[in-house]
């Protein structure tokens, strides 16, 4: 076992300075996994409209077999996991591996410490025979080190984390992945598909407010970690699904003209009434743009996993 850790958060008080500043105010969705945001994210995994979760478990569990087929490596391999969670959709298909002797590396990359070691724990306590190299780190960091590696490799990209990137960012990203790839390596990578409007809003915008305490995070964070005063109860929650593009849409609301200081970066900035923050995009996609994405940024696909409700697809590239 070896935990390999990188310097984040280098750019947290620019990066907030800068989204704080823009004409539409921002706070990107890559802030809100801290240790309590990571939390916040299992409980929001675990409730029932969000539908995610439960179909990439169920496309994993029962077509294990089916991808393993599909690999079509001959010769000892690397599993490696950007933005790994907790694992518990993952291990069933490294489960299956494991049922069927593939003799594989698992290497789950997460920036947040604390997920990381639980997931370790808990994958070896699921899956004591698991080889398993954990990284800490952001994985624009880690790509460089990961392109040395000699074995062929398996990346995977799941839980639909590509809907969080715009149009431009997804193609870097995927560009940047194709890049580091050699030739017959994979890449597993989820997405949500469009559906009913209404089951794609009802999951980011849930009853019970967990979703709206995962974007209230991101002020606690900055209050701890770069002494701001945002005050909670001044803000509100707002998303909005657009079923004409695929996307989810989601805000903080400046309940009232208000000052905001954050004593790290030595600035106060003001928010009009009703004043939003963007704070995440979840991209919702077609078939076909899956297919456009794939072949833009170098890739061949090789088959798309479905659930039974159609909800959501692993899709298997191959470049
Ligand atoms: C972790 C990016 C897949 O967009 O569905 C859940 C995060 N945001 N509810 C998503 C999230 C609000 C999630 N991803």
């Amino acid at each position: 076992m070896e935990t390999i850790t990188t310097t984040t958060d280098l750019t947290f008080e620019q990066d907030i300075d800068e989204g704080l500043t823009a004409p539409l105010k921002n706070i990107s969705s890559k802030y809100f996994y801290d240790d309590l945001g990571s939390v916040i994210f299992q409980d929001i995994m675990k409730m029932p409209e969000y539908y995610p979760t439960p179909c990439e478990f169920e496309i994993l569990s029962l077509q294990g077999e089916n991808i393993i087929k599909k690999l079509n490596f001959d010769e000892p391999f690397n599993i490696i996991e950007f933005g790994a969670g907790d694992g518990i959709k993952t291990r069933q298909l490294l489960k299956k591996l494991l049922e069927n002797q593939v003799d594989f590396t698992y290497v789950p990359i997460d920036i947040s410490q604390k997920a990381i070691e639980e997931l370790e724990a808990n994958m070896l306590g699921y899956l004591p025979g698991l080889k398993i190299k954990s990284i800490v780190g952001n994985y624009f960091s880690m790509i460089d080190e990961l392109s040395e590696m000699q074995q062929p490799g398996l990346f995977l990209f799941l839980g639909s984390n590509i809907g969080n990137y715009l149009e431009e960012e997804a193609n870097d990203l995927l560009g940047q992945f194709n890049n580091h790839m050699k030739s017959g390596d994979k890449l597993l990578i989820g997405f949500d598909l469009q559906k009913n409007p209404s089951v794609i809003r009802d999951a980011y915008d849930d009853s019970q407010g967990i979703t709206k305490a995962f974007n209230m995070n991101l002020l606690q964070r900055i209050n701890k970690e770069l002494g701001g005063n945002f005050k909670k109860e001044f803000f509100d929650f707002y998303s909005h699904y657009n079923p004409l593009n695929g996307e989810v849409r989601s805000y903080l609301v400046s309940l009232k003209q208000q000052e905001v200081s954050i004593s790290k970066i030595g600035k106060t900035y003001s928010f009009r009434q009703n004043e939003l923050i963007w704070t995440e995009l979840s991209k919702k996609y077609t078939i076909a743009e899956i297919e456009n994405l794939a072949i833009n940024n170098g890739f061949e696909l090789v088959e798309h996993f479905l659930d039974c409700k159609h909800y959501f697809t692993d899709s298997l590239w191959t470049k």
